[in-house]
């Protein structure tokens, strides 16, 4: 593993010297940070630039004048750090940058008009013609047809495989592996993949390959993956980050360097999918909350994941902080706590689920996740239908499969409108 032995567990307060402890080392390190909830609120903004004002402002303006023309060069040239046009930067984008660079503890961020905006800048940046990305068997439908459909158009080698089995990542790793990219948990199967262990393998036997984390159905507040030795994190702002189902956006997070390739490269010219600021806005507005969010998400998936797994009309139930889950040791490793989305089967399959779908009343039939209201969704029909029929077979993605993200109601009103729908 690369010299990254920063824990998961250090979620509190860290002043002065602490021992860290991750799932495979051990380490001392000097910090002075003030805690995730507190830096959450007040990274990266000073009231006083701007009278005094709480908030910070949202600056519409789509483009910066220069004092003279040879500023204005300057500031093209990369000479100067002042903002010139909306595209590439802006202030309000900025301070939404440096928080999700300090939560996730990277060095840098480029916030993007959504998770997509985030992953099609960052693999178009990194990616060439005759280039190999390794991908785990199951990922987020959009980013499975982006690989499918967008990449391997343009000459890329995609290939998946289980990441939950080591010897596979070793044996799938090619001399043209530029990107290893994955999620844990996973969408939707919430599948486990030891993140310590795959950069491991990678470091170890591919210098050169970059390990691509998606963060979005974990969320800084229960998992880290730079302190786990991944290069890049990406982020669906749109979910828990924003956290209201108000907007769509994304993020990418790692070295400074990397991030200004991204800007330059994947966000300026290729995609253009820069983050509205009113966007940047409200996400900084949603990650002040974050972490006393996540906890009641939690808190709630892991009460409907034992009340599912009891009833005698359900078949199976994925979630990791299940102690019979075959991702709960893995997971209690890297992750604070379990998550907020929860995945099961009826023992009716596909026909039991569209009833119960049909059913309900207070939870809501939609598709996203981790905002306020607990949605519910079925994957091979809508957020993974981007695979064909052939594709989600193989890709482990069941028909039967149904999806909750578990919201912020009460967890006996959520559990009521679960029984009633069973009933029926
Ligand atoms: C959904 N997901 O699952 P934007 N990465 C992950 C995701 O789940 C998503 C994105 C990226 C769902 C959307 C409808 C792990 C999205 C893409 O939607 O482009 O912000 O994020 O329900």
């Amino acid at each position: 593993m690369a010299n990254k032995n920063i824990s998961v567990h250090t979620f509190g307060a860290t002043i002065g010297t602490v021992l860290i402890i991750s799932s495979k080392n051990i380490a001392m390190k000097n910090d002075n940070k003030l805690a995730f909830a507190t830096r959450a609120i007040h990274s990266s903004y000073d009231s006083s630039t701007a009278e005094g004002a709480l908030n910070p402002p949202i600056h519409m303006s789509s483009t910066y004048s220069f004092e003279s023309v040879e500023q204005g060069a300057a500031r093209f040239a990369g000479q100067d750090s002042g903002h010139f046009y909306s595209r590439i930067s802006n202030p309000t984008q900025d301070i939404l940058e440096r928080r999700l660079a300090d939560l996730e503890e990277g060095e840098a961020a480029v916030a993007t008009a959504s998770g997509m905006g985030a992953i099609s800048a960052t693999l178009w940046t990194i990616l060439a013609p005759g280039d190999h990305v390794l991908v785990d068997q199951t990922v987020y439908g959009c980013t499975f047809s982006l690989l499918e459909h967008g990449l391997k158009k343009f000459g890329v080698e995609v290939s998946y495989i289980d990441f939950t089995d080591h010897n596979q990542v070793l044996q799938g790793l090619r001399h043209n592996t530029k990107i290893v990219y994955f999620e844990s948990p996973v969408n939707p199967t919430m599948r486990i993949i030891d993140i310590c262990a795959i950069a491991s393998i990678v470091k170890s036997h591919h210098s050169d390959a970059r390990v691509v984390v998606d963060n979005t159905y974990s969320t800084p507040a229960l998992q880290r993956p730079l302190t786990l030795g991944a290069d890049i994190v990406i982020h669906s702002l749109t979910k828990y980050l924003g956290g209201h189902g108000d907007l769509i956006a994304g993020a990418v997070v790692g070295s400074s360097a990397m991030m200004e390739e991204i800007r330059l490269t994947g966000l300026k010219d290729m995609t253009g999918a820069v983050i509205a600021p009113l966007s940047a806005f409200l996400v900084l507005r949603g990650i002040k909350t974050l972490e006393l969010r996540m906890e009641k998400h939690c808190k709630n998936a892991q009460q409907i994941a034992q009340w599912l797994i009891q009833h005698e009309a359900v078949r199976q139930v994925y979630y990791p902080g299940l102690s019979s889950d075959p991702g709960h040791s893995v997971a209690a490793s890297q992750m604070r706590l379990f998550g907020g989305m929860v995945a099961f089967e009826l023992k009716d399959g596909f026909d039991g689920a569209v009833k119960m779908l049909n059913g309900l009343t207070l939870i809501k039939r939609a598709v996203s996740l981790g905002d306020s209201e607990t949605l519910i969704q079925h994957p091979a029909s809508m957020t993974h239908s981007t695979y064909t029929s052939e594709q989600q077979a193989a890709h482990g993605i069941s028909r039967s499969l149904i999806r909750i993200s578990a919201g912020l109601e009460s967890a006996e009103d959520i559990l009521a409108d679960l029984e009633r729908a069973l009933e029926k």
